[in-house]
């Protein structure tokens, strides 16, 4: 298999990741967008399409409008079920085989990480396949979820027949405590962080990087867009996550993931 052409900062990068002993990955929507999830800056379509996402993903609106929010999530769920992991995920499963220890923390609420080999990420926002009740948090099975975006009425908990909600953190929500400890200690100890397909406009999660590189980690973000993050990125990969991450595993190790 010819080895993907290398340029400079991927060279860099690798070399990076080749001495790397303790190693974050840090992953936000980008990732997925090349499996075809849309990304949050995406406008939304159909049905949501004069919703603003930061507006639909609260408390608020699920309590105004129980069965648009539960439409939008199930419609969502449904699109990530149609999708597959793309050659980013298998390069972020690859670096954790390669790299043991490695943790992967990620904000998507989609499973394609799991999808693609990599053990128990830490999901921050939580996920869109652990509905549970909105009163008691009784986990709640899920149902077969409309394939055209529509309102659906959420179902009763079973327990104490209130609505069930998306296992997802909303904002104005705390992020689950168990989770977040376990990504500020691993970017606390890491010697490298890659973060990938982020805004870092989200808190507390854009905390991740900044305390991996106050700490002294280095840091490398593939984006193709600038974020707020290019300063404290020792390296900057401009490029789809689908395309830098293999070329940066086959340089590090020369076995392109994709
Ligand atoms: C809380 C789940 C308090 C739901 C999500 C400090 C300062 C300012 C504001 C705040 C602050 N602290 C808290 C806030 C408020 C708020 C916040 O951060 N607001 C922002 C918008 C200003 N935070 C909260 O509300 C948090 N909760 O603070 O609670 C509290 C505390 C204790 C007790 C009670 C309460 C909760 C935030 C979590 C919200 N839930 N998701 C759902 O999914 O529906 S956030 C959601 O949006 C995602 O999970 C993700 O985190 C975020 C989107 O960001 P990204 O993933 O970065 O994606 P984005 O679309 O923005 O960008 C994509 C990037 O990828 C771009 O840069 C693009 O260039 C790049 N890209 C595109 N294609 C590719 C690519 N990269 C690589 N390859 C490609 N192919
Ligand atoms: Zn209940």
């Amino acid at each position: 298999m010819e080895s993907i052409p290398v340029d400079q900062p991927v060279r860099a990068a690798a070399e990076l990741l080749g001495r790397a002993r303790r190693v974050v990955v840090f992953t936000g929507a980008g990732m997925s967008a090349e499996s075809g999830v849309p990304t949050f800056r995406d406008a939304l379509t159909g049905l949501w399409q004069r919703y603003d996402a930061q507006a639909l993903a609260t408390p608020e609106a699920f309590r105004a409008d129980p069965a648009l929010v539960w439409g939008w999530y199930e419609w969502r769920r449904h699109a990530v079920r149609l999708a597959r992991p793309n050659p980013g995920h298998r390069a972020v499963a690859a670096i954790q085989a390669r790299v043991p220890g490695t943790v992967l923390i990620t904000q998507n609420v989609d499973d394609l990480h799991e999808r693609a080999g990599s053990p128990d990420p830490l999901h921050l926002h939580g996920s869109l396949f652990a509905p549970r009740c909105s009163a008691c948090a009784h986990p709640a099975p899920m149902q077969d979820e409309p394939a055209d975006g529509r309102r659906v009425s959420p179902p009763e908990c079973a327990r104490c027949a209130a609505p069930v909600r998306p296992g997802v953190v909303w904002f104005g929500e705390a992020l689950p405590g168990a989770a977040l400890e376990a990504a500020v200690e691993a970017a606390s100890s890491c010697d490298l962080l890659v973060t990938v397909g982020t805004s870092g406009l989200v808190y507390p999660a854009a905390e991740i990087p900044q305390v991996a590189a106050r700490l002294g980690a280095a840091v490398i973000q593939v984006n193709p867009e600038q974020t707020p993050l290019d300063p404290i990125a020792e390296v900057n990969l401009r490029g789809p996550a689908a395309t830098v991450l293999p070329a940066l595993v086959d340089a590090a190790w020369g076995d392109p993931a994709g």
